[in-house]
């Protein structure tokens, strides 16, 4: 069932309309992760976050509970811009610490959803009153549009290993975009799962109840809905591997035998039994490859914070030379 709210403007359905054509058109076919995330898809993902299988959510809280205090301190941010409003506790947990250093003015979170920021901004302009809420709707692929006037010094925070679903040349642009917004003394705070034994890293994309699998085949149900399309969801099921080589997870719906979708606006989508579409990759990184991709947009690392077992880490950065003004 779905909300009117819910329904994409006319504007975003024929950018959905496009993506999906072109992605299913490809050798590989393949589909945007942004489209899992409609409703029951947050849902969904949310589930995720508390299976015992999918280490990332919890290992990143455990990282901030111990690191946002002392870092705030540390950094005494006027500003926080967050890309994609992440999950409501772990913004908290920031902008307690940024109020409690003392310097704390405004708050961006940017989010392709306006309905799901109007929402989020709402609830924490009642709990965070001395503090201006200003959310940008917008893509965080694209360069970042934040005002001449935002105060400084200000951290970007991009959290939840979501910087692992863009592949290294995405990746690389996207960090290169708050490279650019970066002025002298603003810092970069990402977050980024990390290559480690391949089975654990396996385990949280495959869990035993069958969330993931859900979730996976929840882009099908977006399409039947929003686009009128016909996916048959009994006749695809999940795959979720672990690319050594290329260090990271593929995620696919794996058709079970020949068949036929058709999609209003796209025509007719063949599949053979076996055939797949790739819905997500998930990219895990080390410190040499961070530091690369940082290096290479212009950025240093500040601070390398990992828990004990080297799970999961949160890096801060900034510029290594000018900014976009001082
Ligand atoms: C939200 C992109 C970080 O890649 O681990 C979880 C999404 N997909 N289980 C991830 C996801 C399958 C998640 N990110």
């Amino acid at each position: 069932m779905t909300s009117i709210a819910e329904r994409p403007d006319a504007t975003s359905l024929i950018a959905m309309l496009r993506d999906v054509a072109c992605g299913l058109s490809r050798s590989q076919k393949e589909l945007p992760p942004k489209y899992f995330y409609d409703r029951r898809g947050s849902e969904l993902f949310d589930a995720i976050t508390r299976l015992p299988e999918y280490y990332l959510t919890r290992s990143e809280r455990a990282l901030l509970d111990c690191w946002s205090g002392p870092l705030m301190s540390v950094l005494r941010p006027a500003a926080l811009v967050e890309l994609g409003a992440g999950s409501a506790d772990k913004t908290r947990l920031l902008l307690d610490a940024m109020v409690y250093a003392g310097r704390a003015e405004l708050y961006v979170p940017i989010d392709v959803s306006a309905e799901f920021l109007e929402e989020a901004a709402g609830d924490l302009r009642e709990e965070y009153k001395t503090l201006g809420i200003e959310p940008l709707v917008g893509d965080i692929a694209d360069p970042l549009a934040l005002g001449d006037d935002l105060p400084a010094p200000a951290v970007i925070a991009f959290l939840g290993s979501t910087i692992g679903n863009f592949d290294p040349p995405a990746a690389h642009r996207l960090v290169r975009n708050v490279a650019g917004a970066m002025r002298h003394g603003d810092r970069f705070l990402l977050g980024a799962d990390l290559r480690k034994d391949a089975r654990v890293i396996e385990a949280a994309y495959n869990d035993r109840d069958g969330v993931t699998a859900e979730f996976n085949l929840n882009v099908l149900r977006v399409l039947n809905r929003e686009l009128g399309a016909d996916f048959d969801l009994d006749a695809f099921e999940h795959r979720a591997f672990y690319d050594r080589t290329l260090h990271r997870i593929e995620m696919h719906l794996v058709s079970t035998h020949d068949q036929t979708a058709h999609i209003p606006g796209v025509g007719d989508v063949a599949f053979a039994g076996g055939e797949s579409i790739r819905t997500e990759i998930s990219c895990k990184y080390d410190h040499a490859s961070l530091s690369e991709m940082l290096c290479s947009a212009g950025l240093g690392i500040d601070r390398w914070i990992t828990d004990a077992g080297s799970t999961y880490a949160l890096v801060v950065a900034s510029r290594t030379h000018g900014g976009k003004r001082s």
